[in-house]
């Protein structure tokens, strides 16, 4: 029997499973239990964190009690990320430091005489250098650009400082083109600078929010979350559109259930109308804007006659629609989404939503969008580190060319050795991020991963991805570490200090450490001139006026905004926009020096075939991707997923509430685990609807192994955006099969 060079192997525990992880946490309601005082009171411990359940990272203090056992975890009352509190997942972080199925120790693939493969335990000193040997081997070999990081969460900054130093800046994170890079290349394209997070949306002094697929409520992002719940309260007017009745459909006074796919068309038509009706901000768009006139003449036809063909939406409810955001102007919001790789022309539905939004004048307005004040610290100083010869970029030629950041799906690809191409990648180092759930088409990426010399995975969990690994380094969780210093735009710009609440478990260990000795076993040194963190948080805090000791002490501190800075501008206000007219760019010239459509076009996508139906996938709100279903506060509240489907649908399959089918997509890929069946009027009959993240595979995830099934394996079409490399992965069509079917998925 052939065996592939990396077989999935589930990490064996090898005897520590025993241990006793003492301290039970208090039970996770979303609320509360002790209010600061009376946890201080309790003779506890307080520490200051900032939560890595999500990238919302929100500040908290984290409290333990005399053994040193984390109890609670609550909200900084100081911190605009979360008001003094935090979502179900952030109280429930706690769980993912007491779960006993963590990574414990080093691991290194061995290969017996059989071809068998499996882990074996190994010291930190062991591990450290069996990684620097073969990064030693492939910069002699290759050149170190052929070695790439993937990361996601906050250790990245020592990881890629570390890649830097080695002489590789292919750097890439799956936030990017698998998530909101599209939206954030719009808004460079038209206002000429990018959202980032948290978005800068004035949500709690809005009059009109539009969601156009947000699922806000479900995507627990807090702050946001709390702002539109104020909103509400004060009557603003909220707009869903989704083809999904969502928990955001469910509080609006608008619900448009638009087939799936065809959001430019209705788009275009609100454009149309407020243009045709007069009912935009006049004064703005003639001050503040370019190419008005091509924008008028391109939307022309596009009325809500001929959006109504395409979206499914009644006429009478675009105009109407228009006509509430124009108002509620300047105090509009066209929310941009975060995750809006959909269709792989996601760049222009988002390039559609900024030009929504400049019509109205609400970029820079009270309710509209403000303008976010950054802050930073400085980088503690190092040698400048080695010009690369090559970049990601280099695989691509003349694709691509409005990306601002490295492309995971692009390493992935370039990972896979083809003629075209002098080098490929051979060494991949993933920190914090489960690819085998994160990239879409699975095939391709374990057709990636079988050409490596050199798979690295630091992670907290036993996942997929630390399977295919030949060195897994156990990162103890962000309650047990330093991290680099929080800094944030806002309203107030913020830092903030996360602090290890207890000592790491097992033998796991802070990212930072592991990168230090990791570059001092490759000769990197002198970019490692420092005993410990605490020393570059301290020197980088006394820079911007305050330490470690009193950012210990404050958790979160407010900084002054910048000289000059403004959260809105006024209308008149001279402003030059870094565009290349300098002003907001309704027709693109960036878009079109590149070749690109200037005005966003709408182009039909595929249809499901007969008997098969959209596969829509999203969020729950107590879990977050694929890392949290594991986590035992969290799977108390939710410990699998299920299908949704129309009840019409339903009948036509004989299927029956709760009854388990497997899902089988366009390509023949059957889920490798059934998913339980749930009817329900919110979904559409062409599409069916599924959480992310659950289905897991590996089985030393004791409470996550084939709990629902992964939306993941059945992504096999994927749309790339041509402007800037996204990964669309809303064109896949599933049908059901109620009997285990003898071929497993792909995972
Ligand atoms: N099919 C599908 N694919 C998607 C999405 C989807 O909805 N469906 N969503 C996309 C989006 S929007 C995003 S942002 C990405 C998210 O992609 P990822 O961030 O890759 O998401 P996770 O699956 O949660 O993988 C995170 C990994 O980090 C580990 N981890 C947790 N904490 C730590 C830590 O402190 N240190 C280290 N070293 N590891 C840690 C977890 O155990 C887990 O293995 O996925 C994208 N891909
Ligand atoms: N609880 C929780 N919250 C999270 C996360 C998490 O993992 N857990 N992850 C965070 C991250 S990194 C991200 S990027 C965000 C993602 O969250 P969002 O950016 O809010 O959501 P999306 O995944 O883009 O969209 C999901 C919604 O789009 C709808 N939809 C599907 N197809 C179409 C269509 O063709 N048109 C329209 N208009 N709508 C459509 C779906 O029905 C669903 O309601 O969530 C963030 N918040
Ligand atoms: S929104 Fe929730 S999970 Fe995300 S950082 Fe805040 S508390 Fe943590
Ligand atoms: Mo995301």
């Amino acid at each position: 029997m052939k065996t592939s060079r990396r077989d999935f192997i589930k990490i064996s525990a090898l005897g520590i499973g025993a241990l006793s992880i003492g301290g039970s946490s208090l039970k996770v309601t979303g609320k509360t239990l002790f209010s600061p005082s009376q946890l201080n009171k309790l003779m506890m411990k307080r520490t200051s964190t900032y939560c890595e359940v999500c990238f919302w990272k929100c500040a908290g203090w984290a409290y333990s009690d005399n053994k040193g056992n984390i109890q609670k975890i609550i909200g900084h009352p100081d911190d605009p990320h979360c008001n003094g509190r935090l979502c179900p997942r952030g109280t429930g972080g706690v769980g993912m430091y007491n779960d006993e199925d963590r990574l414990k120790t080093p691991l290194i693939r061995v290969t017996g005489a059989d071809g068998s493969q499996t882990f074996r335990e190994a010291s930190w000193d062991e591990a450290l250098d069996y990684i620097a040997v073969k990064m030693k081997k492939i910069a002699a070999e290759h050149g170190p650009e052929c070695v790439a990081l993937f990361t996601h969460g906050s250790g990245g900054k020592f990881w890629g400082h570390l890649l830097k130093a080695y002489g590789s800046n292919n750097i890439s994170a799956p936030s990017y083109a698998q998530c909101r890079g599209p939206r954030e290349v719009a808004w460079i394209g038209t206002f000429g600078e990018e959202l980032g997070s948290p978005e800068p949306t004035d949500i709690r002094n809005t009059k009109c929010l539009v969601l156009i697929g947000s699922h806000i409520g479900e995507n627990m992002h807090n702050g946001q979350i709390q702002e539109m719940s104020d909103a509400i309260d004060q009557d603003a007017t909220i707009i869903t559109v989704d083809p999904r009745f969502s928990t955001a459909a469910s509080h609006s006074k608008y619900w448009l259930p638009i087939k799936p796919a065809t959001d430019i068309a209705l788009l275009l038509a609100w454009m149309h109308v407020l243009i045709q009706e007069g009912w935009y901000d006049k004064a703005y768009v003639e001050k503040y804007t370019y190419g008005f006139d091509q924008l008028k003449e391109h939307v022309k036809n596009f009325t809500p006659e001929w959006a109504y063909g395409i979206t499914t939406i009644e006429p009478e409810v675009i105009r109407k629609t228009a006509r509430e955001m124009f108002n509620a102007s300047p105090a509009v919001i066209i929310h941009p989404g975060r995750h809006v790789t959909w269709y792989g022309d996601d760049t222009q539905r988002l390039r559609a939503v900024a030009i929504l939004n400049a019509l109205l004048g609400s970029w820079g307005r009270r309710g509209g969008f403000y303008m976010g004040v950054e802050t930073s610290v400085p980088g503690f100083p190092h040698p400048e580190y080695p010009k690369p010869k090559r970049t990601w970029r280099d695989a691509f030629p003349g694709q691509y060319s409005l990306a601002d950041s490295a492309l995971a799906n692009g390493i992935c690809d370039a990972t896979i050795p083809a003629p075209t191409r002098d080098c490929s990648f051979k060494g991949w180092i993933v920190n914090g991020t489960n690819l085998i759930f994160t990239l879409p088409d699975l095939r391709n990426t374990k057709k990636a991963i079988q050409n490596l010399e050199l798979l690295v995975v630091i992670d907290t969990m036993p996942v997929e991805i630390t399977g295919y690994a030949d060195v897994v380094l156990p990162e103890c969780t962000y309650l047990e570490r330093y991290d680099e210093i929080r800094t944030s735009k806002h309203r107030i710009p913020t830092i903030a200090l996360r602090e290890p609440a207890a000592d790491p478990k097992w033998d796991s260990k802070p990212g930072w450490w592991m990168a230090k000795e990791l570059g001092h076993k490759l000769g990197l040194d002198d970019f490692f001139k420092y005993k410990n963190i605490e020393e570059i948080l301290d020197w980088q805090l006394k820079k911007v006026g305050s330490s470690l000791e009193e950012m210990k002490r404050l958790g979160v501190k407010k900084m002054k905004p910048e000289e000059g800075s403004l959260l809105y501008f006024e209308p008149g206000t001279d402003i030059e926009f870094s565009t290349s007219t300098g002003k907001i760019e309704l027709y693109a010239t960036s878009f079109a020096d590149e070749g690109f459509d200037p005005l966003p076009k709408y182009t039909p996508h595929p249809e499901p075939p007969q008997g098969f139906y959209r596969l829509n996938y999203g969020r729950a709100p107590m879990h977050t991707f694929s890392r949290t279903a594991n986590n035992p506060n969290l799977t108390d509240l939710m410990d699998e997923n299920s299908v949704w489907v129309n009840p019409k649908v339903a009948k036509v399959w004989g299927l029956e509430n709760d009854q388990y089918v497997w899902l089988e997509n366009q390509d023949g890929i059957v889920s490798t685990f059934p998913i339980k069946v749930r009817i329900t009027e919110r979904i559409r009959w062409d599409s069916v609807f599924m959480v992310h993240g659950f289905g897991h595979k590996n089985e030393k995830l004791t409470r996550a192994h084939g709990r629902g099934a992964s939306d993941s394996e059945l992504i096999t079409n994927v749309m790339i955006d041509p402007i800037m490399g996204g990964t669309g992965m809303r064109g896949n069509f599933v049908t059901f099969r109620t009997e285990k079917p003898g071929k497993g998925g792909l995972l």
